[in-house]
């Protein structure tokens, strides 16, 4: 799993050069040759990007692209004119101004502590970020980031990777053809309010939810993952190097499928904390009396 994630983190950044290449024709030549006061980092104070167009691309005409937002909080600076600057200190906050699907394709974007600390937040919108079953929209890969009031959907892999410190708060993660929501590593990850549904494990255990590091879901549903042959459908607690640690809370598992532990699987000596949850309609294939929450070796109902 280790290279599989920095494997995609090249990727991710790949294609983020990739989009400031293509991109780079559009730019004023003020930008081709970068001076120190664009692109060097910025000790601009928090910032909001606001996203007004449902177009994702990189093109300079007058509109914040998503694209275009992600930029200018990855460089901490005003690396596209129709966005506002980002900073590397303080939190930049991208917003929207629209509603709607904006097709992101490979277009994913990849958090790291030197970015500074960010949060996307589609507040007072309704707006879903579609990965067409091609890349990865979020992964964090250290640092600080907050993602609330959208949809991720269609992930051509993990729905959202984590390793820093990750908060959700009202997102829907669907469809994932990998893990919905991954947190490993150093990895704490906080998930209020939120859906995740529709994933598929590939090749590994945990469909709906996969953590190895410390985590904590209050308040939301863990419905229709499915991890064939293998362990823990909804959800998969176990350490690596470590421990984890995984508080669920006022949250629904159901429906999900694995060969063992279908809804919940933890593995000791890691931590799970079950509080005033419904562990229903999971189903195991292989051992049929571990359908609904299983740590290790004993099987349980539900
Ligand atoms: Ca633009």
């Amino acid at each position: 799993m280790r290279l599989q994630r920095t494997t995609l983190s090249h990727r991710l950044l790949s294609l983020t050069a990739a989009v400031m290449l293509a991109a780079g024709a559009l730019l004023p030549a003020s930008i081709l040759a970068p001076t120190k006061s664009i692109l060097a980092p910025s000790s601009a104070h928090a910032a909001t990007l606001v996203v007004n167009t449902l177009n994702f691309a990189f093109l300079t005409d007058g509109s914040c692209s998503l694209a275009e937002a992600y930029a200018n909080t990855r460089f901490n600076s005003l690396f596209s004119l129709d966005c506002a600057a980002g900073s590397a200190v303080d939190l930049d906050t991208i917003t929207f101004a629209v509603s709607g699907t904006i097709l992101i394709g490979a277009g994913g974007f990849a958090h790291e502590s030197f970015h500074g600390p960010l949060a996307v937040d589609g507040a007072g919108q309704t707006v879903v970020l579609d990965a067409q079953n091609l890349g990865q929209i979020f992964y964090n890969i250290s640092g600080s980031l907050a993602v609330s009031n959208l949809t991720m959907a269609n992930s051509g892999t993990l729905g959202l990777a984590n390793e820093g410190t990750l908060a959700l708060d009202n997102v829907t993660i669907s469809n994932s053809a990998d893990t919905g929501l991954s947190n490993s590593g150093t990895g704490t990850a906080t998930v209020n309010n939120s859906r995740i549904t529709g994933a598929t494990a590939l090749g590994v255990q945990g469909a709906g939810v996969r953590n190895v590091g410390t985590m904590t879901i209050t308040n939301s549903l863990i419905s229709g993952n499915n991890a064939p042959g293998q362990w823990g459908g909804g959800v998969w607690n176990a350490g690596v190097l470590s421990p984890s640690t995984l508080t669920i809370s006022n949250t629904t598992v159901s429906n999900n499928t694995a060969s063992v532990g279908a809804g919940i699987m933890s593995w000791p000596p890691s931590t799970l904390t079950v509080v005033d949850s419904t562990i229903s309609g999971n189903a195991a294939a292989v051992n049929t009396r571990a359908g609904g929450v299983m740590e290790s070796s004993r099987n349980g109902g539900g």
